[in-house]
């Protein structure tokens, strides 16, 4: 029976049942099936007690028949006894590493070689990927079971760290596919998503046990742990990215077929991918990935290119131990050494106190750093950080940048430690710390404080606020300190000469100032609810209470049972919200800014024509007029949700230049495609 037609008994589940084998069968394919689903396709299939009730029937119909425990039986992910050591496996083909590229030189050189190489002038196509900032592991499958994984080691031998391999949900332990290759070495790279180690560090922090300082070492740490059981409780992942030995089954002809393969086989592969054209479409993959960099779940130190048909890599060939057709564009390092030469405190717009450490000047990936946030008073005690201390600052992405540690060994004979102020240094009032927070508050409140009164104007002003372009952070700063603004209503009674005469404005900047905060008076329930800066209320909360509530005034009215019945909200979120309405200045704010013409849709009104509802879009690609960001809010205005990737359940793929593999998948799966038109045609249909 093939395995699709064995699933298909799902349905009847007490068929099989007579029979124990068939109903083992059964169960693992149930199993594997949902844990694809979950894991892989991030779209869970039935709820986890129902799954683990199916986990539980195998691990007892395995403990009466133990002659039939297979090795990919998914009760076996988890191992048995810590190991003594990790055997050696020899590689069947060695595990290559891939040369660097820093410079914008460099891939032009890199290109250059290749078409000289290929002895053809025309350009060549590239599948451009991810450099994953993990480790790379070898697994093993023998006619479709994992069988075996190994950790690089020098190339030629690693480790076999199988049993840890086994804990990663999102691999298969089969194959999916009636006719498995006889044997298929699948190449790729393990490693922790971002919010993965923070947890696993905050699980480390409370256990006061030693913090991963990265996900890399995370990653690294936990494939190398002699129990398996401690390595099954950290989330790793698994990206594939090349090919090693295969046998009973035709290679695909060019990387890009290959990795989609190795989707079609449940082998997880990374979406964000690309082909390009030529070293002028190589620059672009590494400029749009790089503005994406901080964006990503997971850490990466730069990107891969492949020459993507497989005939052409093999007339190209190796290089010493590096394949001549690939290169690795690395990102300019990240991390520097540079000495603190004091330790001050900003306070932010909910009176937070931040303790920033001032830098003598240190260039961290091409931006000179200055400052770096300490977070808070714990984090400076718990990493010792003292002024004199040469220190290592991290900056990843476009995230303020941090003191990771300092060098002991740098450390000179009189340092200073760090005390935190008792009164706030902008406007006096005293500093206290609540005692279940780790962050001490200024509580002057923004009335008193015009450090929480400037930050709380710049994000009321912010993009995914109120959204008005112009209002940055120096005209802010000027508004506050000349106290022509004092509250978010004040902007809307700003004349354009005053505005003209502020220090680096001019008639022109002025009036797009006025402009755009005409334009912004327009505006949704949930953006002005997130732009009220109430602590708490991100934009996922805000878009929840608009949704829930439908008008701020059933909102502003709301008790403590009401506020708790919407999705996701907490006691904390609903005491937050309760003393923020409660407040009659914030209840003042909230009348004058109506009353400047600040005005939204109700979302009863909204929602008696949401006709998207039920219809899930995914944006691809750049769209001609519309930023994605805009086409995602029109299709959620209209009801309906956007998803990051493609699957079966997806109603339409909103396609735009260069969409890459979501597209490829949405014509594979048969999804509806739409072009920018087509989705302003759609929603106006719907309207
Ligand atoms: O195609 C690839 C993507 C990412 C790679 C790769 C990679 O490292 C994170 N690393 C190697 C060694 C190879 N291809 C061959």
């Amino acid at each position: 029976m093939s395995q699709v037609d064995l699933f298909a008994q799902a349905s009847s589940p007490e068929t099989a049942a007579s029979d124990w084998r068939s109903r083992v069968n059964w169960l693992h394919l149930q199993l594997h099936h949902h844990a694809h689903a979950y894991y892989v396709l991030d779209q869970p299939t039935i709820p986890d007690a129902e799954y683990d009730k199916l986990f539980r029937e195998l691990e007892q119909l395995e403990s009466e028949h133990p002659e039939i425990v297979s090795v990919d039986s998914p009760t076996q992910r988890v191992g048995g006894a810590p190991l003594p050591h990790f055997d050696q496996v020899q590689h069947a083909v060695p595990m290559l590493s891939i040369n660097n590229g820093f410079s914008e030189e460099d891939i032009l050189a890199f290109d250059k070689r290749l078409r000289e190489g290929l002895k053809n002038d025309a350009q060549i196509d590239y599948a451009c990927e991810l450099k994953f900032d993990g480790l790379a592991i070898n697994l093993r499958y023998i006619n479709g079971v994992l069988t075996q994984a190994a950790t690089r080691g020098d190339g030629s031998a690693g480790e076999d760290v199988t049993i840890n391999i086994r804990t990663i949900r999102s691999l298969p332990l089969k194959l999916r596919t009636d006719h498995p290759p006889t044997l298929l070495d699948v190449r790729g790279e393990v490693l922790m998503f971002k919010a993965d180690f923070a947890k696993l560090n905050q699980r480390q922090r409370d256990a006061g046990q030693k913090e991963f300082a990265n996900p890399r070492n995370a990653a690294a740490g936990s494939l190398r742990q002699l129990d398996s059981k401690i390595t099954a409780q950290r989330q790793l992942r698994f990206f594939a990215y090349g090919i090693g030995e295969c046998e009973g089954a035709t290679i695909p002809d060019s990387h890009t077929a290959l990795l989609d393969w190795y989707q079609q086989l449940g082998i997880p592969v990374c979406e964000e991918r690309a082909i390009k054209s030529g070293a002028a479409g190589l620059l672009e993959f590494f400029a749009d990935i790089s503005a994406k960099r901080s964006h990503l779940p997971y850490e990466i130190d730069g990107v891969i290119y492949k020459v993507n048909q497989h005939q052409q890599q093999q007339q190209l060939g190796f290089v010493s131990r590096a394949p001549r057709f690939a290169l690795a564009h690395k990102f300019p390092a990240e991390e520097a050494i540079t000495v603190v030469q004091g330790i001050d405190v900003q306070v932010g717009r909910t009176g937070a106190i931040t303790p920033v450490a001032r830098l003598a000047p240190v260039s961290v990936g091409g931006v000179t750093v200055t400052n770096a946030t300490l977070h808070n008073e714990d984090e400076v005690k718990r990493k010792d950080i003292r002024i004199g201390d040469t220190v290592i600052v991290r900056r990843a992405g476009d995230v303020i940048p941090e003191v990771v540690s300092y060098v002991p060994e740098r450390r000179p004979a009189t340092v200073t430690e760090f005390v935190m102020p008792t009164a706030c240094p902008v406007c006096g009032s005293t500093i206290a710390r609540a005692e279940d927070e780790a962050v001490a508050r200024c509580s002057g409140g923004w009335i008193k404080c015009a450090a929480q009164r400037k930050g709380g104007l710049l994000h009321f002003v912010s993009r995914r606020a109120m959204d008005i372009e112009g209002l940055g952070e120096q005209l802010v700063e000027q508004l506050v300190d000349k106290e022509i603004v004092t509250t978010p209503a004040d902007f809307y009674h700003l004349e354009l000469s005053t505005l003209a005469n502020l220090d680096r404005m001019a008639k022109k900047s002025a009036q797009n100032v006025i402009d755009a905060l005409e334009k912004s008076k327009a505006t949704t329930l949930a953006r002005f609810i997130y732009a009220l800066g109430i602590r708490h209320v991100g934009e996922s909360t805000a878009k929840e209470l608009a949704r829930h509530f439908g008008n701020l005034d059933a909102l502003m009215a709301a008790n403590e049972e009401q506020i708790l019945a919407v999705n996701d909200i907490g006691p904390v979120v609903a005491t937050m919200l309760l003393q923020f309405f409660a407040d009659p200045l914030n209840r003042t704010l909230i009348t004058q800014l109506r009353k400047a013409g600040v005005y939204w849709q109700d979302v009863e009104v909204v929602q008696q024509s949401l006709s998207l509802s039920g219809m899930t879009f995914v944006i691809t690609g750049t769209l001609p007029n519309l930023k994605r960001d805009e086409a995602a809010q029109m299709i959620e205005a209209a009801g309906g949700k956007v998803a990051g990737s493609v699957s079966k359940k997806t109603s339409y793929v909103v396609a735009g230049e260069e969409a890459g593999s979501k597209l490829e998948k949405a014509q594979e799966l048969g999804v509806t495609i739409l072009d920018e038109a087509g989705l302003l045609i759609l929603l106006e249909q719907q309207a």
